[in-house]
């Protein structure tokens, strides 16, 4: 049979041939040879990292030491008052309940590559020379189920292309967890993201029947190791994920792209009149056909003074001629999120006002950008200040009058510069914002001035809201701005809106 894909650069049609109905439960190079490079073990990454990130991981955690992972839970848009009853019964539960498009759990899948959800990873530090031994626990092949739900990876197939020592039924989990948590002394493990504040509170809450019951069990195993032997699993992996490899980079550039693009062509379908969600819907189909599996987060598209609003994403308003339009959008791209802000006037040209502010935070945008290598020794504290006192300088020199107090911080730039993305769109719960960046972090850079109308700032300004975002790969001596597919400077931007690029709106 033949299957037909979209090729990002050239746009035209290759063909290759493959067998369908794939018997994996993800894609895989044997089954899906159009998304695979030889070796790759997810599109882009090879089987070799995954080997190399555990392996790593293991060497850095103390002698006497086990790493649990689990799989991302199903999530339910809606369920069925019967579903509650019809836990007892699993297929019922999945004939009659709305799930969501499955995202597997970031560090499961770092770990991994194993993305089907009822499944965990068992990592035994030990003095083999693969310093560990690995066990992957998944549903295995289930003909009745997958009639349904389509294939699962068979556990035989699971061991030889995931590079797994042995991989058993997730029915044994419970008890494999059981012996491990008497045989280590160090055993790193998160709770699922499941497991809701409101459940942990009350294990009786009904709120527990929306995970599964599997799921249920395996949170009171989990409990039972005692606390001294407990250690929390993601700043171990938070440490490895900052430092992005060469494979990683290259995803990265590749989702930011297909997103700078999607940007570039937003921009000349605009028009006064659409709605907000007109231009959201546009984004997200250009993505989408570039190869993107989802949006990386719901989008802002924010026109006129609905950019003040940080995160607004209701985007049901019309746009209007004159105003400029904050679409703040990312794809994620195989396994990868991406994150870039651009701010364009709907009606292709800017206005004097709004171009003087749109220069100011671009000016120090492009400054602070070039502060992102290694050797500038900064943290993204110190890139924060820096970009707080630029911005109050170049909007010092357009006519506001802003002093040392909080003017600046409080209200026109309430935000932080930067975040840490990668896997996750905010890698930065356990990102140190004191530690300087090293070679191989990617972070966004993403100031941003919101002029609300009040008589202490310049009349010509109110309402305006600008934000300009890039994601930087920081380098040893220099940055690499992954979103540069993005226009940028106002030439582009308007050259963009107008059609003057070669960008069409499709
Ligand atoms: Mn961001």
């Amino acid at each position: 049979m033949f299957i037909t894909h979209l090729r990002v650069t050239t746009r035209s049609y290759t063909t290759y041939t493959s067998t369908k109905p794939s018997k994996y439960g993800q894609p895989l190079l044997a089954s899906h040879p159009h998304l695979f490079k030889q070796n790759d073990l997810t599109p882009g990454i090879p089987s070799g990292e995954y080997k190399r990130r555990r392996k790593t991981l293991m060497n850095s955690l103390p002698d006497n030491s086990a790493v649990i992972s689990i799989a991302a839970p199903v999530k339910y848009m809606s369920s069925s008052v019967l579903s509650i009853a019809s836990h007892l019964n699993t297929n019922t539960q999945s004939l009659l309940d709305i799930f969501y498009k499955y995202r597997q759990a970031s560090d499961f899948w770092y770990l991994t590559g194993f993305e089907e959800s009822d499944a965990a990873v068992v990592l035994e530090k030990d003095s083999s020379p693969q310093g560990y031994k690995m066990t992957l626990f998944a549903s295995g092949k289930d003909p009745a189920k997958e009639k349904w739900d389509g294939a699962r990876t068979s556990l035989s197939s699971a061991k030889s292309l995931f590079g797994v020592d042995s991989a058993l039924p997730i029915t044994d989990f419970r008890s494999q967890l059981k012996s491990l948590s008497s045989m280590y002394s160090n055993i790193y493990v998160d709770l699922p993201p499941s497991h809701s504040s409101s459940s942990r509170r009350n294990p009786k809450s009904i709120f527990k029947y929306f995970s599964s019951p599997a799921r249920a069990e395996y949170d009171s195993v989990l409990e039972s190791i005692s606390s001294s032997r407990r250690q929390p699993l993601a700043p171990e992996l938070a440490s490895l994920r900052a430092v992005k490899s060469e494979a990683e980079q290259k995803v990265m550039h590749a989702a930011a792209t297909i997103s700078g693009r999607a940007h570039a062509k937003t921009m000349r379908f605009t028009r006064p009149g659409m709605t907000e969600s007109a231009l959201a819907a546009h984004f997200e189909y250009i993505c989408a056909l570039s190869g993107s599996q989802r949006p990386a987060y719901v989008p802002v598209v924010a026109s006129g003074a609905n950019a003040l609003i940080i995160h607004y994403t209701a985007n049901n308003h019309l746009i209007e001629d004159g105003e400029l339009v904050l679409v703040d959008a990312g794809c994620e791209y195989n396994g990868y999120a991406s994150d870039i802000t651009r701010t364009y006037p709907s009606s292709g040209i800017f206005s004097e006002p709004q171009k003087d502010l749109y220069t100011a935070v671009l000016t120090a945008q492009k400054q602070m950008i070039t502060l992102c290598h290694e050797g500038s020794s900064m943290s993204l504290y110190d890139l924060h200040r820096e970009s707080s006192s630029l911005l109050r300088r170049e909007l010092n020199q357009i006519g506001f009058n802003l002093g040392m107090e909080g003017d600046l911080e409080r209200v026109l730039y309430p935000h932080f510069l930067s975040h840490p993305i990668g896997i996750d769109l905010h890698e930065s719960t356990n990102f140190d914002r004191t530690s300087t960046l090293k070679a191989g972090n990617v972070i966004t850079v993403e100031p941003g001035i919101y002029v609300p109308p009040t008589a202490n700032f310049p009349k010509h300004y109110h309402n305006l809201g600008i934000r300009i975002e890039d994601e930087v790969l920081t380098g040893k001596h220099h940055p690499t701005v992954l979103s540069a597919s993005a226009p940028k400077e106002i030439a582009d931007i308007e050259g963009a809106c107008q059609g003057l690029l070669g960008f069409e709106p499709y």
